[in-house]
């Protein structure tokens, strides 16, 4: 995957220091664009081991129109823990030890990390054995499952996004309003983090299905091979939905970022060679239906994995 390198390399180079909402320092690049040909194999990037896994159980979570964490960490998926963790340790139920900017101390404070480390197992643990908690505090809010799948109207009706998109791409191939958009301006401020994938437009042309995204805020090194990855899975299971082989997947971008404790590690990455795409499996089941183990990851070589922190 050498447009990921490209990335890391343009950030590197023309990338300017920021101060960010985290207070981990980025640097960063405002407007790139990649482009994946998703004929040429599945861009699962290979110069750090990428847990698909992980990638696979998101994207289903969020076409299944869920918003709480239960669901993933059920299926051991802890990638967005730190967001409810955050409501659950600033409500007023909450009186455990003091974790106000928990991220960043825990970076820090090798004490505190122990501390942080150890409520957020207890917190965890409870998440996935009392409903009732976790109803309340597994919640990140209208996020994108809400907002693809039950869009609010304000006659009190909702919008499915995902199967009006599908119902567009087979009835009007070759309309220009295939959009789908995480980003709700009226519940923005209800969410646990906004929405960082926010606009996604598909495109249909000579009976390939593209996939265009505009990512507002992009993490570099943890949270873009995942999108990646998500999305060209996501062009995947729509052009099986639809009939329609895999064309494109455009990745656009708005503030692309490389955390500053993650500097090393992009080194690191960018020293190796990339190795050839893995392929993907998808059995015929309802794009709503499918399960995290359905999908079938071929082939995927990979160098070691790159641990990183993430930032909160
Ligand atoms: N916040 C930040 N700072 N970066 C992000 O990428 C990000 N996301 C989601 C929401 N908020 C974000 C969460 N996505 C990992 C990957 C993706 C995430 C969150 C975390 C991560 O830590 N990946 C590890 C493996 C983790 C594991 O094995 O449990 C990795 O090495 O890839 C972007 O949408």
């Amino acid at each position: 995957m050498k447009q990921y390198h490209e990335l890391c390399e343009y950030i590197l180079k023309n990338g300017a220091n920021r101060q960010d909402r985290t207070g981990v320092g980025t640097i960063g690049v405002f407007g790139y664009q990649m482009r994946f040909d998703l004929s040429m194999g599945f861009p699962l990037l290979t110069t750090k081991k990428t847990p698909f896994r992980l990638i696979v159980s998101e994207l289903l979570w969020f076409l299944k129109g869920d918003t709480n964490i239960q669901t993933l960490v059920r299926e051991n998926n802890n990638i967005w823990n730190e967001w409810a963790f955050d409501n659950w340790v600033n409500s007023n139920d909450y009186t455990g030890p003091n974790m106000e900017n928990f991220g960043i101390r825990a970076t820090k404070d090798e004490e505190f990390r122990k501390l942080y480390e150890e409520e957020m197992e207890t917190f965890i643990t409870r998440i996935k054995s009392d409903n009732d908690f976790a109803k309340k505090y597994g919640e990140l809010g209208p996020v994108y499952g809400r907002q693809w799948r039950d869009w609010k109207r304000q006659d009190g009706e909702s919008i499915d996004q995902i199967a009006q998109v599908i119902h567009s791409i087979k009835h009007h191939p070759h309309s220009r309003r295939h959009i789908v958009t995480a980003w709700n301006p009226a519940e923005v401020e209800h969410m646990a983090l906004p929405p960082c994938h926010s606009f996604m437009q598909f495109y249909v042309q000579d009976q390939k299905l593209s996939c265009q995204l505009y990512q507002r805020s992009a993490d570099v090194f943890l949270g873009v091979p995942f999108n990646i990855a998500s999305y060209a899975l996501l062009v995947h299971l729509i052009a099986k939905e639809t009939n329609l082989e895999v064309g494109e997947f455009v990745h656009t971008f708005g503030d692309a970022h490389i955390y500053l404790n993650h500097l090393p590690q992009v080194e690191i990455l960018l020293s190796r060679t990339p190795k050839s795409l893995p392929t993907i499996e998808i059995p015929e089941k309802s794009i709503f239906t499918l399960e995290t183990s359905d999908i079938l990851l071929k082939g995927y070589e990979s160098h070691p994995r790159i641990q990183a922190e993430i930032a909160v």
